[in-house]
């Protein structure tokens, strides 16, 4: 028995999601030869041909597929279903292997919720990659330290997993999940050689966005990094050094060298004390995203767009709320 396990790539819920299903499989349906194929969203159908060549094809934490050979899918994401039909072709399905919680916290967690009710499978063997799971999707973090620090095995694990670029240790990575206990793991070479070079830029990072960050007198934290090299960047940073922030809006160069705004309202102050929709914030800037959190771009050499962008996005959060929000009512 062949099994491809397309999985969201590059996160760790996406690895601990295959490698609760690959548990469950395993009982399921004695001794299949799993191939793990990790998935990166892009615009249209994000899926190859090769992706549907097995005898059962699993999603897990990923968008939906119409292509018949799918046949489980778990996922959490409000975006699962963005083609045309995507929605509809789910809803009628009657296998009873295919299932959605968008208010589930991980897909690992639902993952395991579900095989227990519906088809009596035990993965408590596995509770702590589970508990890891559900607090990194949900950003349920203590506090900023923990994500910054990067202390604890577990989230030693997932950089790992935002770090890795060799798709030839997806395989042994998802198999220690499942059988290594964390630290080990965390400490295995073929993790640390990953891991090092990456907590090095990244502790390059938090100095760097501590030199460069200054707070207004309403709480808006802002920081510009635009002679520094495009890469992605840990976000809780900004308030590992200032705590007590309302908002943030970052630019740092991306992936590729294009200029980006990321503006956030800080995750540990009352989620009702937001008074901007941050979505909507950057609008004019031809941005989107959610109202907690939002982003816009520029192209590489548009530094002066961005930083005026970017000024005009930190005056308005130290305002009065002044998005138009659709479909409020009597505002
Ligand atoms: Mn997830």
């Amino acid at each position: 028995m062949s099994v491809n396990i397309l999985h969201h790539g590059m996160c760790f819920d996406g690895a601990a999601s295959a490698a609760l299903f690959s548990a469950f499989y395993r009982r399921y349906a004695g001794d299949p030869v799993f191939r793990y194929i990790a998935k990166d969203h892009r615009p249209g159908d994000p899926f190859d041909p090769s992706d549907f060549d097995a005898d059962e094809v699993v999603g897990l934490d990923f968008r939906y597929s119409q292509d018949a050979r799918l046949t489980w899918f778990f996922d959490h994401h409000r975006s699962a279903f963005q083609l045309e039909g995507d929605r509809e072709h789910f809803n009628a399905d009657r296998s009873g292997r295919k299932f959605h919680d968008a208010a589930a916290k991980s897909c690992a967690g639902y993952i395991a919720r579900i095989v227990r009710d519906r088809f009596g499978a035990d993965l408590q063997a596995h509770a702590e990659l589970i508990r890891w799971a559900e607090l990194i999707d949900s950003a349920a973090f203590p506090g900023p330290e923990m994500p910054v620090r990067l202390a604890e095995p577990a989230l030693q694990l997932m950089a790992f997993v935002e770090a890795n670029t060799d798709p030839g240790l997806i395989e042994p990575f998802i198999h220690d999940l499942l059988s290594a206990p964390m630290a080990a793991h965390a400490g295995a070479a073929y993790v640390q050689r990953v891991l090092l070079p990456h907590l090095e830029q990244h502790r390059e990072d938090i100095v760097a966005i501590r030199e460069r960050s200054t707070v207004d007198d309403r709480g808006v934290l802002s920081f510009a990094l635009l002679d520094l090299p495009g890469r992605a960047r840990n976000k809780f940073i900004p308030y590992f050094h200032h705590p007590h922030v309302r908002y943030v809006v970052g630019l740092a160069r991306a992936p590729g060298g294009r200029l980006k705004i990321t503006a956030g309202y800080n995750p540990w102050l009352p989620k009702a004390a937001r008074e901007h929709d941050l979505a909507a914030a950057l609008e004019p800037f031809g941005g989107g995203g959610h109202p907690f959190v939002a982003g816009c771009s520029f192209g590489p050499a548009e530094e002066a767009a961005a930083l005026r962008a970017q000024r005009l996005i930190v005056a308005r959060l130290g305002g009065p709320p002044t998005e138009q929000r659709h479909g409020r009512h009597g505002a």
